[in-house]
C-alpha cells in the first residue's frame, strides 16, 4: 500500500477526550472515527488489524472442531421471552418494533438464536458433541460506553456454543475452547490469565475471564506467578494443570482461601478480552430441546458459552503494546508487517530501490505500508512510529552511495545497516512462521 493513496488520516493534535493510550493511539493513528457515543466507524488500518485478529480466531475456533455460522443480528422478543432472558435483561438491550409493530431487538448475545435452532434440528446424541460459533455485532446499551473500542456499545464478538450430552462432555468442550483461547491469545502476542469468574448474566456455575495485563484494566486480578511463564507456549499448552492454578478476579477472590503463598501471589490490572461459561441446560431446558439417549432415554444437552471480544481486543493489543511514539504492533496482528520509507522522493536511485523493495516483499506476501510521500523525513518517521509497523525499511541516496539501507525494529529501536539483499532475506526469514 503507497501512503500517498492509503486513507489514514492521522491526527497532528493528542485528543484530549481520551483518557487511555490505546484510545489516543486510534485516533491519532486515523484508525476510528466515533459517529455516535460507544459507536464507531473503522477505517482501513483498524479493518487490517480486526481481519487479523479473526484469522486467529477463526484458525484457533476449526482447529478445536468449531463450526462457524451466522446468527441474526436482529432477532424476535419472542424467542428472549423463552428463556426468561427479555424481561431479565434490562436496559442494556436495545430493542424496538418492526412496522407491524412485532417487538424485535439488536443481539446482545446469541445463546437463545442457537439453542432455537439446535433444539429443532439435533435429535439424537449421535449428533453431539456439537460446537458452532460466529463471530458477529452485538449491541448493548452500556450505560457508560468508555476507553474507545474497549467499551463500546456496538461491538464485534466472537461466540462459540457448545452442546453435549452430559456433564464430562461439556467439560471436555469447556476445556478445548480454554485451550484454544490460550493458543489465540498468545499468536496475538498477548498473555492473557484465565481467571475464575462471576458468571453473571449469562448463568451457570463454572466460568474465567480472560484478563490481558494492562495498568489501564478496569478489573484487579489475583493469580499464581506460574502463570506467567505456562502461557507463553502455545504449543505446550496443559489445560488440566491450566484449570488448577489459582486465578481470581478481586470479587471472588478470598485471601484466606488461597493457597498460594504470598511471595507468588501476584495482584494486577487486566482487561478483559474473553469469558467463558459452562451453563448446564439452563437454555436447552427453556428450548425443551431432547435428544434421543442410546437406551432411547432422552437427554437435555448440557451447554456452554464462550466469547472473545474482537473489538476490544484491539484496544487491549495496543494498551499492553505501546511506547511514548506510538503502536508497536505485534507481529500475528500487525496491519502492514514492514513500513518502508523513502526518505529522498526526488532521488532516482532512492524510488527505484523502494520500488525493489516494495514488490520484493509484497510478492512473498509480506504486507508493506509505503512512505512514498514528499515530507520531511522526521514526519515520515513519527508517522510510521505511530502506526506501529514491526520492522521499518529506510531507503535514501547517504546510504546507498555505499549500497545500503537501514532496517529498525520497531519494539526494541535496534536499527541495522544492511545491503538491499540482506536486509530483504532477514525479514523474509523474520516473518515466514
Ligand atoms: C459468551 C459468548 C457473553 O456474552 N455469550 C456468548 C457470552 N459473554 S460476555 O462476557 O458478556 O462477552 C464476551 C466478551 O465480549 C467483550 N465485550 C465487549 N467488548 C466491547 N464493548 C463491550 N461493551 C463489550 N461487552 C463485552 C468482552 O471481551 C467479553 O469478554
Amino acid at each position: 500500500m503507497l501512503l500517498s493513496q492509503y486513507f489514514m488520516p492521522t491526527l497532528k493534535e493528542t485528543p484530549s477526550d481520551a483518557q487511555i493510550a490505546s484510545h489516543r493511539l486510534m485516533l491519532r493513528a486515523g484508525m476510528i472515527y466515533q459517529t455516535s457515543a460507544g459507536i464507531y466507524g473503522w477505517l482501513p488500518m483498524a479493518t487490517r488489524v480486526l481481519e487479523n485478529i479473526q484469522r486467529i480466531v477463526r484458525e484457533e475456533q476449526d482447529r478445536a472442531g468449531a463450526q462457524e455460522v451466522i446468527l441474526p443480528t436482529i432477532q424476535s422478543a419472542d424467542l428472549w421471552k423463552q428463556s426468561g432472558r427479555y424481561d431479565a435483561y434490562g436496559q442494556e438491550m436495545l430493542r424496538f418494533k418492526d412496522r407491524h409493530e412485532r417487538e424485535i431487538l439488536y443481539t446482545p448475545t446469541a445463546e437463545e438464536a442457537i439453542t432455537d435452532i439446535a433444539a429443532h434440528h439435533i435429535k439424537s446424541y449421535r449428533d453431539l458433541p456439537k460446537l458452532l460459533y460466529q463471530i458477529q455485532w452485538k449491541f448493548r446499551d452500556e450505560i457508560r460506553p468508555r476507553f474507545g473500542v474497549m467499551r463500546g456499545r456496538e461491538f464485534l464478538m466472537k461466540d462459540c456454543y457448545s452442546f453435549d450430552i452430559d456433564y464430562e462432555g461439556a467439560l471436555r468442550s469447556y476445556q478445548l475452547m480454554l485451550e484454544a483461547y490460550i493458543k489465540s491469545f498468545i499468536r496475538m502476542g498477548l498473555t492473557a490469565i484465565p481467571v475464575k469468574a462471576d458468571p453473571g448474566a449469562i448463568g451457570g456455575n463454572l466460568s474465567q475471564e480472560f484478563h490481558v495485563l494492562a495498568s489501564t484494566g478496569e478489573s484487579l486480578i489475583y493469580y499464581d506467578q506460574k502463570l506467567d511463564t505456562l502461557l507463553q507456549d502455545p504449543k505446550n499448552i496443559d489445560v488440566d494443570q491450566l484449570m488448577n492454578i489459582y486465578a481470581a478476579e478481586e470479587t471472588l477472590h478470598n485471601p484466606k482461601e488461597c493457597a498460594v503463598p504470598e511471595a507468588q501471589l501476584k495482584q494486577a490490572r487486566g482487561i478483559e478480552v474473553g469469558h467463558i461459561f459452562y451453563f448446564g441446560t439452563k437454555y436447552s431446558e427453556a428450548f425443551n430441546m431432547k435428544v434421543s439417549g442410546p437406551t432411547g432415554n432422552m437427554i437435555i444437552p448440557h451447554m456452554g458459552s464462550y466469547g472473545i471480544g474482537i473489538s476490544r481486543l484491539v484496544g487491549a493489543i495496543i494498551e499492553a503494546n505501546h511506547d511514548d511514539a506510538g503502536i508497536i504492533w505485534p507481529e500475528g496482528v500487525a496491519p502492514f508487517k514492514v513500513g518502508l520509507i523513502s526518505i529522498r522522493t526526488d532521488d532516482e536511485a532512492t524510488t527505484k530501490t523502494c520500488r525493489h523493495l516494495y514488490e520484493t516483499l509484497q510478492n512473498q506476501g509480506i504486507s508493506v505500508l509505503y512512505d512514498d510521500r514528499e515530507e520531511r523525513p522526521g514526519a515520515k518517521f513519527a508517522t510510521m512510529d505511530l502506526m506501529g509497523a514491526p520492522w521499518q525499511l529506510r531507503v535514501g541516496p547517504k546510504g546507498l552511495e555505499k549500497g545500503l539501507i537501514e532496517l529498525k525494529n520497531r519494539r526494541t529501536g535496534e536499527t541495522q545497516e544492511l545491503s538491499i539483499d540482506s536486509a530483504l532475506s532477514y525479514l523474509m526469514q523474520q516473518l515466514s512462521h
